[in-house]
């Protein structure tokens, strides 16, 4: 009689090789429920999506019409590049007959794309910028895709998707994907901050990091010294004071997605200001920051606009802005003294002119 099989005569490199994306969410909700099921259907779709513009950009350089632009402006006001294009199809394509997600909304779309088939069934939303940091495309740099679920409520029958303007603790799921020397996913369903590796030779996304947890602190700061003289005094303030005490050292990629990856990891903040001329700043909320704030918050770190936490912040539309500071809770709480410091100024002077 052969003795019967022991599991912890398991290969643990097997089993490690087994822990894949949709596997992992139906670990993380424990439960086989058709909602999780949903979300772990929602994750594996967003996970193809990864692959296919990972593949496009590991190629690139070999194939016409990929690079460049296409001579469009978005509705941001952006040259559009053939890649962002490409990215913002992929989506749309594998969320086709899904019976999932009834309704895109992209930093590339003004408007929301409805997918008939799937809304009278799919009771989800995707929010996303396809290609985040495009203009490092063609020049090989990193890039990202950040995406954010959210839940249809009601039934936007008139296609003005009124209940997107909602706070970003409306979102079920986060994260995004960092197309870099590996592609990662990062995502998180409220359940803590976890991270996979694709395994080309699988083509799989494979858990690498689980429960990451943000330093409280971190050296680095990330944000374009280019625009200081645009920045309110404040800003500058902060900058300067980084610049004259030991222990920060300065990162910036042209990619939100990478600089929030490497402050993720090793801690620091990353600030995209609002300008005198434009105080809502360049970062968009509802596909940009807010699903960045959904991950820092549950990595144990914070994401306000310097004066209002991300999360609470109710949009007025679809492509709303938000200056952002992202990133450990000291160096946040940190860039905020100095703004909150300058409206104390700024009142006290109010107060002597009475
Ligand atoms: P700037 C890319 O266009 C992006 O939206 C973010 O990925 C990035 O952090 C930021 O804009 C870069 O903007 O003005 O510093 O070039």
């Amino acid at each position: 009689m052969v003795d019967a099989y022991q599991p912890q005569d398991r290969d643990r490199a097997l089993d490690r090789d087994c822990m894949t994306l949709s596997r992992h969410v139906l670990q993380q909700l424990q439960s086989f429920s058709a909602d999780a099921q949903d979300l772990s259907a929602l994750m594996n779709r967003i996970a193809l999506a990864g692959k296919l513009i990972a593949r496009r950009l590991s190629r690139a350089g070999l194939m016409e019409g990929v690079l460049g632009f296409t001579g469009d402006v978005n509705v941001q006001g952006e040259s559009v590049k053939k890649m962002d294009v490409y990215a913002n199809e992929v989506f749309i394509s594998v969320f086709q007959q899904s019976g999932l997600v009834c309704r895109l909304a992209s930093e590339e779309m003004e408007q929301p794309y409805y997918i008939p088939e799937n809304c009278p069934i799919g009771r989800y939303t995707l929010l996303y910028d396809p290609i985040d940091g495009s203009s490092n495309i063609d020049t090989n740099i990193n890039v990202g895709s950040i995406f954010a679920i959210r839940q249809q409520e009601g039934t936007d029958v008139d296609g003005s998707a009124q209940d997107l303007l909602q706070s970003g603790r409306k979102q079920i799921a986060a994260g995004y994907i960092l197309y870099g020397p590996s592609t990662m996913l990062v995502y998180s369903i409220g359940r803590g901050v976890h991270a996979f590796t694709l395994d080309p030779s699988l083509g799989e996304f494979i858990l690498s990091n689980e429960n990451i947890q943000v330093p409280e602190h971190g050296p680095i700061y990330s944000v374009n010294e280019g625009n200081f003289w645009q920045w309110d005094e404040s800003i500058r303030d902060y900058t300067r004071y980084v610049h004259r005490h030991e222990g920060y050292t300065a990162r910036y990629s042209g990619a939100l997605v990478g600089d929030f990856h490497r402050i993720l990891f090793q801690g620091g903040v990353f600030l995209y200001p609002g300008t005198v001329k434009k105080p809502e700043g360049k970062l968009r909320l509802l596909y940009e920051s807010a699903p960045l704030a959904f991950l820092m918050e549950q990595a144990g770190g914070r994401a306000s606009t310097g004066t209002q936490d991300i999360l609470d912040v109710l949009p007025e539309k679809l492509h709303a802005r938000t200056p952002l500071v992202i990133g450990s809770k000291e160096d946040v709480s940190l860039v905020e003294s100095f703004i909150h410091e300058q409206k104390r100024e700024e009142e006290d002077k109010l107060a002597m002119k009475r």
